[in-house]
């Protein structure tokens, strides 16, 4: 039987991190390739080769190197850094995918995914339980290279065949890795304030409502999607997924319930109005009928499992990032 041999591009950030772990369990280490721009965060387990998106070349080399078949293309700027930098956004999200998917159009690679986000809703899209299908109005530039990202790989599957999946993630919540540079952000930060007995500034305001997914769901949700059969997948653009819709306060009173001194001031900045443009719930059940999506984790099991896991990672003296802890 042959064997899957994958490239995960972006394997530093919030999600590579995990899903490059995750990767290795399922398909041996020798079998998953990472990939930065910036140097490996962790002492290197298996093979790591430093790529920026933006040389195609240096990628079609890898692919080519390493016998790739499926690659997960993790590397973007997210909505905050986004929106402070719109032309690199729009250079390294859409420039980078394309590279992605010519590469894996001319290596007949098996599969790819492509992690778009809920900031391809915005303007007129429905707040509550958006659905599949809606209005995609978005508001940042992030939003709009994921909303034409959708359309490109979809292009891809009709034009040449080729596999792209993809998930609507909405915001994601880890204690294995920091996020970089998103909206969402503050519901990982505002944790490891709390374990470290520290103040916390918030910059959304305690009102906002937003989806949000804790990471074991997410990568799962990654893994289900790009193992479903083919026939069953009725499009190759993002899925929306729903886990979980909570706003700062609410959080808070979550966090409270273990960690009840913990104190947050609220100081609203620019990505209150990137906040205010996104949807608070998706309709997910092209993606439950499809392939069996199902969430494990709410609001309250979420903070249970972040507060008890940062809490053993301050108590160990470990870095967040250390990837041996979680092998
Ligand atoms: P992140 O910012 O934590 O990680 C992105 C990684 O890409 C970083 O390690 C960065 O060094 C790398 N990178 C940036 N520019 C690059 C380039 N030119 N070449 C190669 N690598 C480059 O982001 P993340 O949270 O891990 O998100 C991964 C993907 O998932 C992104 O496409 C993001 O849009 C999407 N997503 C994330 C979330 C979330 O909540 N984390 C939600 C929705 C969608
Ligand atoms: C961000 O806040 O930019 C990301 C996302 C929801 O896409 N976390």
């Amino acid at each position: 039987m042959p064997v899957d041999k994958i490239l995960v591009i972006g394997s530093e950030g919030q999600i590579g991190t995990v899903l490059s772990h995750a990767l290795r369990q399922i398909h041996g280490i020798a079998h998953v390739v990472t990939s930065d721009i910036n140097p490996p965060r962790n002492s290197v387990i298996g093979y790591f080769e430093k790529l920026n998106i933006l040389d195609g070349a240096k990628l079609h080399e890898i692919v080519k190197k390493h016998k790739i078949t499926q690659i997960y293309h993790l590397a973007a700027l997210l909505s905050a850094k986004g929106e402070q930098n719109p032309r690199q956004t729009w250079d390294v999200n859409m420039n980078g995918l394309f590279n992605v998917l010519e590469v894996a159009r001319q290596e007949k690679i098996d599969k790819v995914f492509f992690p778009s986000s809920i900031a391809v809703f915005g303007g007129l899209s429905s707040k509550i339980n958006t659905p599949q299908h809606g209005i995609l109005q978005p508001q940042t530039m992030y939003g709009i290279t994921k909303e034409v990202g959708e359309h490109l790989a979809e292009y891809y599957f009709n034009k040449f065949g080729l596999d792209v999946r993809s998930i609507r993630y909405p915001g994601l919540i880890s204690y294995q890795s920091l996020p970089g540079g998103g909206t969402t952000d503050y519901a990982v930060d505002i944790f490891h304030k709390a374990v470290k007995n520290e103040d916390f500034s918030c910059f959304l305001k305690k009102d906002t409502y937003l989806p949000m997914m804790y990471m074991p769901d997410a990568i799962r949700a990654t893994i289900e999607l790009m193992q479903a059969p083919v026939e069953n997948l009725s499009m190759h653009y993002g899925y929306n997924i729903h886990a979980m819709r909570f706003s700062p306060e609410q959080l808070l009173a979550e966090i409270h319930k273990y960690l009840p001194e913990f104190q947050v001031s609220y100081q609203p900045d620019y990505r209150q109005d990137i906040a205010a443009s996104w949807v608070e719930s998706m309709d997910d059940s092209a993606a439950r009928t499809d392939w069996g999506w199902q969430e494990r984790f709410d609001l309250a099991a979420m903070c249970k499992d972040m507060i008890s896991n940062l809490q053993k990672i301050k108590h160990n003296g470990a870095s967040e990032y250390d990837e041996k802890m979680f092998l």
